[in-house]
């Protein structure tokens, strides 16, 4: 399809602008393994502080870049699939809130003023700009939602009796499930953070803001998830020289994101004192329930593969392994899709033990959550965005990939990257190693009484993971930017890839149909956070001074 030309620059930017931050969002990752691993034994380097360099790479790897691409992905999709561009005032508008509310923040960032990590949560207060741009990125992103909504109706009245396409089943669920659960965030931050940054209210309710956070904050990891989980289902098949095994596997697993993806959060506080017993049951009972769509991930892919590697001439149960396209640099997206799928395979297991209240109360604020993190948002979801903005760049400048061996090879070191990164991290964790720690000051500092010694060997070996991922990302960068900057040799004609489904499977209208799954939806988030509402509003209370994370004296 040929897109016109200011859809593409729009689209081209969004892509760009993140992964060119990427850049200092890495550089981040690696100074935090430095520092946590002892090699240096300061509270701050070049300039940038131990959790002001943590929040911008939070910030910039979680939500900056995972927003971007969303927004640009999902504007791809609905125009491929759906044969039309969105309105192209809204799309801009949409660019220009986003870009606007990620400057603002970076501001506040780098001027030291909001060294308050990606969760941001009170009692450490940022400046009243961090809080308006993030706001503003939000806002722009559901602009961009609004964009689509149109589209997708005119494409229904036409088609009233066809499945709509995968593709847009998939960004719609996710922009959905996103816009429901940023209405917690968005009243977290106007109602109680931007006035007490201000000074204008001075109590505010920690454990109702830290709610009203994870209330956003665990559906905001399958927002991630979901554009990789399109690219798994409607690409990765037909690139690995197979079909779909079943689209209505695909169809269900979608939609069961809508049900589960926000009435979950409550297992980020299973050692919130203010939450009563029963709510955390339930919501550990729903997000076994959440595990559920990937899995059904896992059987389908597995399969979807399996058949692709026979059709390549696999004859024995395991060989169709060793049979798919792995370092074929004419298509490489198959790569990174396949090096994600393979650490999310770790990532999904570790996040079914924290699942369990009581082995979250092992692992819960050590190290082994960003072991856990790294293998889910650093595995499919960072894999998935590097290789289809490489791919998305190629198609729509019509550009050669610059440095192709570098760009095939990139997500196999960024996997052995994190396989060091991650296996330190979790080992660590289980023998009490904190997370969001500077451990170079003290425990990783020979000179200093707290030292010790058992963290020397999980550290070492993420700060080994850290520099294989430096390198990677580096690599990419460098790849992706000769792309951008380099000549066109193609007509800027986009593609994506569409894969086949291998069995006929009748149509099931409730598999094509938002307003069961959104009824549903409603009525499970009612009865997994009224309860736990009411509990935190009964058992807290406000009066919380605010911190700097490096200070233990209140700011006022
Ligand atoms: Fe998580 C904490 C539970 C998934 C991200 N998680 C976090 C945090 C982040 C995060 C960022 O219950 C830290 C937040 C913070 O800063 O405090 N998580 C889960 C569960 C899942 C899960 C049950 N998490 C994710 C995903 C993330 C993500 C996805 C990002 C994208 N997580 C938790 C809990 C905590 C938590 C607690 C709080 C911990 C605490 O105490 O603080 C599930 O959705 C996972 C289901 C996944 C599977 C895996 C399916 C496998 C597939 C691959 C198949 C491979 C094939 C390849 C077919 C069941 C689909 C075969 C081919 C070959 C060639 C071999």
């Amino acid at each position: 399809m040929k897109f016109s030309y200011k859809f593409r620059m729009i689209v081209l930017l969004e892509l760009a602008l993140p992964i060119f931050l990427l850049s200092v969002g890495l550089f981040e990752g690696l100074m935090q393994t430095i520092y946590r691993s002892g090699l240096i034994h300061q509270s701050s380097a070049m300039g940038t502080s131990y959790y002001q360099g943590l929040t911008l790479h939070g910030v910039i790897n979680a939500i900056v870049l995972t927003t971007f691409f969303a927004v640009a992905f999902g504007h791809l999709c609905m125009a491929y699939f759906l044969q039309k561009e969105p309105n192209f005032r809204l799309v801009l508008l949409s660019a220009v809130l986003m870009i606007g509310g990620t400057l603002m923040a970076a501001w506040a960032i780098l001027a030291g003023k909001a060294s308050v990590l990606y969760t941001f949560y009170p009692p450490l207060m940022a400046h009243p700009i961090f809080y308006l741009g993030a706001a503003l990125l939000i806002v722009g992103s559901w602009v961009a939602y609004f964009s689509w909504i149109p589209l997708y109706l005119q494409w229904r009245r036409k088609h009233p009796d066809t499945n709509m396409p995968l593709a847009v089943l998939g960004t719609l669920v996710n922009f959905t499930v996103w816009f429901v659960c940023t209405l917690a965030v968005a009243y977290e931050v106007l109602v109680f953070l931007l006035p007490w940054s201000l000074g204008w209210i001075h109590d505010i309710n920690i454990p109702l803001c830290r709610m009203l956070f994870w209330f956003f904050g665990h559906a905001l990891v399958y927002f991630w998830l979901l554009p990789s989980y399109i690219m798994f289902y409607v690409m990765l098949p037909k690139i690995a020289g197979g079909k779909l095994y079943s689209a209505n596997a695909a169809r269900l697993a979608l939609l069961l994101f809508l049900l589960l993806s926000v009435p979950v959060g409550v297992h980020h506080q299973f050692s919130e004192p203010g939450i009563t017993r029963t709510v955390k049951w339930i919501q550990a009972i729903l997000t076994f329930g959440i595990t559920i769509p990937s899995f059904i991930t896992a059987f389908t892919m597995a399969a979807s593969l399996e058949y692709a590697g026979r059709k390549r001439g696999a004859r024995s149960l395991f060989s169709w392994m060793r049979k798919l396209p792995y370092f074929d640099k004419d298509n490489y997206l198959f790569g990174y899709l396949i090096c994600g799928l393979i650490l999310f395979i770790f990532g999904g297991l570790t996040g079914i033990v924290n699942a369990s209240a009581n082995l979250s109360a092992i692992v819960h604020n050590t190290a082994w959550v960003p072991g856990h993190f790294h293998m889910t948002v650093a595995g499919p979801v960072f894999l998935g965005i590097l290789g289809m903005s490489m791919y998305a760049l190629e198609k729509l400048t019509g550009n050669a990939v610059a440095l192709p061996r570098w760009n095939t090879i990139v997500p196999y070191l960024w996997v052995i990257g994190i396989l060091f990164f991650s296996t330190g991290m979790m080992l660590g964790g289980l023998h009490g190693e904190p997370r969001r720690t500077n451990l170079g000051l003290t425990y990783l500092n020979p000179q200093h009484p707290l030292y010790h010694s058992a963290w020397v060997m999980t550290t070492t070996m993420a700060v080994m993971g850290g520099v294989l991922m430096f390198i990677a990302g580096f690599a990419y960068i460098f790849s992706f930017m000769g792309t951008l900057f380099g000549k066109a040799v193609a007509p800027a004609i986009f593609t994506l890839p569409e894969s086949e489904v291998l069995h006929q499977e009748s149509r099931i209208p409730a598999f094509d149909n938002f307003k069961p799954w959104i009824a549903a939806m409603i009525v499970i988030i009612l009865l997994a956070y009224v309860p736990a509402l009411m509990d935190v509003l009964r058992l807290t209370n406000g009066n919380a001074v605010p911190f700097d994370p490096a200070n233990p004296i209140p700011l006022r």
